[in-house]
């Protein structure tokens, strides 16, 4: 009896200290709060950042962890400057998360950027916050054909579209060919115009795969007068790096295109990489 006694004190007495350090740690957390929940920027703003901060200096770092979401793609439409784990270190008060912002040529709806944030040793007076990334972009359809290459979110890649034209295919394989123009950013999607003020031809669009390290599903988008008329996917992988898929032909008259060289013909013809890329006129 008084053995159970005993044991149901010290059981009592555990509970009570559980339930007492539980509250003690609560109340130890610090508050860190954002320095923007809501933010719109252009596309042409280079940077944008998010900061956190407590209101005092801690005796030991507080950690912030940010997980990304939004319509702007990662690597696409945006990169990383800092780590998605932030660490206010012991004796500072704040961290930044920052973004690079691409500007491209593409001409496409604004984009956001939703950032989500957590931590187990901080609570946070907001959890969420959107940068919205305005366009600042044309359209050239009036001008003619355009394509635009966009891809999806993963690792950065340089891809690159190219206008080519007096394309010669022999057993569907590229001999020769005349560059024409490229557009050809490091980072960020790429548009390209077919020009109306060019001869009456057949034309290719050429995506080449300049750099990167993954499997890429890509979209190439050809709007004229500003209708879509051709949109696909494919995944390019890492090995085809220094590759380049030729599209078309985009038979030119007048202001009017037709694509492919007949009606349900594929748009894509010929798939070209190394080492016949090499035979073209290109000197990256
Ligand atoms: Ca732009
Ligand atoms: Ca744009
Ligand atoms: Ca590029």
């Amino acid at each position: 009896m008084q053995r159970n006694l005993l044991c149901a004190a010290t059981i009592a007495c555990v509970m009570l200290s559980a339930i007492s350090c539980k509250k003690d740690d609560t109340a130890t957390l610090p508050t860190a709060s954002l320095s923007a929940t809501s933010q719109t920027i252009s596309e042409s703003a280079g940077t944008a950042s998010i900061t956190v901060t407590l209101p005092s200096t801690q005796s030991t770092d507080v950690t912030i962890k940010a997980t990304l979401g939004g319509t702007a793609i990662l690597n696409g439409d945006y990169q990383l400057s800092t780590d998605t784990t932030l660490i206010i270190a012991a004796g500072s008060t704040s961290a930044t998360l920052t973004f690079e912002i691409f500007d491209d040529e593409v001409v496409e709806s604004d984009k956001t950027i939703n950032v989500s944030f957590s931590s187990t040793n901080a609570s946070l007076t907001n959890s969420t916050a959107t940068i919205t990334i305005t366009d600042n972009d044309t359209d050239q359809s009036s001008s003619g054909l355009v394509s635009e290459l966009t891809w999806d979110a993963g690792t950065l890649v340089d891809m690159d579209l190219y206008l080519a034209n007096n394309v010669t295919i022999s057993d569907d394989a590229v001999t020769d060919y005349t560059l024409l123009s490229g557009s050809t950013n490091n980072t960020g999607f790429e548009s390209l115009l077919l020009s109306n003020d060019l001869d009456d031809a057949d034309y290719y669009v050429l995506v080449y795969f300049a750099e990167g390290a993954r499997e890429v599903t890509y979209t190439l988008t050809n709007r004229a007068d500003g209708n879509t008329v051709y949109e696909d996917t494919y995944n390019f992988t890492a090995d085809e790096e220094g590759g380049a898929y030729f599209y078309g032909p985009f038979t030119k008259s007048g202001t009017a295109y037709t694509i492919g060289k007949a009606a349900n013909s594929v748009l894509w013809d010929v798939k070209l990489v190394e080492p016949h890329w090499h035979k073209g006129k290109i000197a990256k």
